[in-house]
């Protein structure tokens, strides 16, 4: 068995972007089917979840093998038993775990910071400066990566990965609000992982459960 802990329901700018999608997409290009385990807003603050998810989030990964928490983590497991995501030979096995860790610990703490003040802090006094250092950083990266990526069309070579599924879930934040424009290549690079009918089929799956749960209007 395989399952998905997701939330009912999240207001519009988080949908298609909760953490379980990069959960639901790994599964999806490895081919494993899986279950949902649905919880809401309350239910993630109580001592069964918090016993799962120490932080209270989303998402929380089970299967036979045991219980996860953290997308990252829960992407390499499956990609583990799965050539879709990970390739055989053991030292191109270990770039893929360099490649994970760099997208969630090298790029996308600048980008949260980015989206994050956006999203929660546009309003505040001190949003504006701390934006423009915050883009400066971010960009800093971006210009990294993109020098990475030149000439080629995944992290490592020619295949896609894990660490692509990981990068691009990380990218997408800011391609929504207009950040790729200095960085065409960091865009494509961006939708030619995100056209792979896995990530659709993904993406699909989590907005029919919001759709499904749509609070009625006030
Ligand atoms: N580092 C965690 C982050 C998970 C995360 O940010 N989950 C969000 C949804 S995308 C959440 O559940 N937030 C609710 C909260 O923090 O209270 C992971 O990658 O799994």
């Amino acid at each position: 068995m395989r399952e998905v802990t997701a939330y009912t329901w999240v207001p519009d700018f988080a949908q298609g972007f909760v953490k379980d999608l990069r959960v639901r997409w790994a599964l999806e290009e490895a081919g494993l089917p899986y279950t949902e385990r649905l919880i809401d807003h309350q239910q993630k603050l109580q001592p069964d979840h918090l016993a799962r998810q120490p932080f209270a989030q989303v998402p929380v990964y089970r299967d036979d093998e045991g219980e996860l928490f953290e997308s990252g983590a829960i992407v390499l497991h499956i990609a583990e038993g799965s050539p879709a995501l990970m390739p055989a030979e053991a030292a191109a096995r270990a770039r893929v775990t360099s490649w994970a860790f760099a997208a969630l610990n090298s790029i996308e703490p600048h980008v949260a910071n980015v989206t994050g003040t956006q999203l929660f802090h546009g309003e505040a006094p001190w949003a504006e400066g701390y934006l423009e250092s915050a883009r400066a950083m971010m960009n800093a990266r971006l210009k990294q990566l993109s020098r990475w990526l030149k000439g080629k069309d995944y992290l490592e070579a020619e295949r896609f990965t894990a660490a692509d599924l990981l990068m691009a879930s990380v990218l997408r934040e800011i391609e929504r609000d207009g950040g790729f424009e200095r960085f065409p290549d960091l865009a494509a690079y961006c939708e030619r992982c995100t056209a792979r009918p896995a990530f659709t089929r993904a993406l699909e799956a989590q907005l029919k459960v919001f759709a499904a749960h749509e609070p009625a209007p006030v």
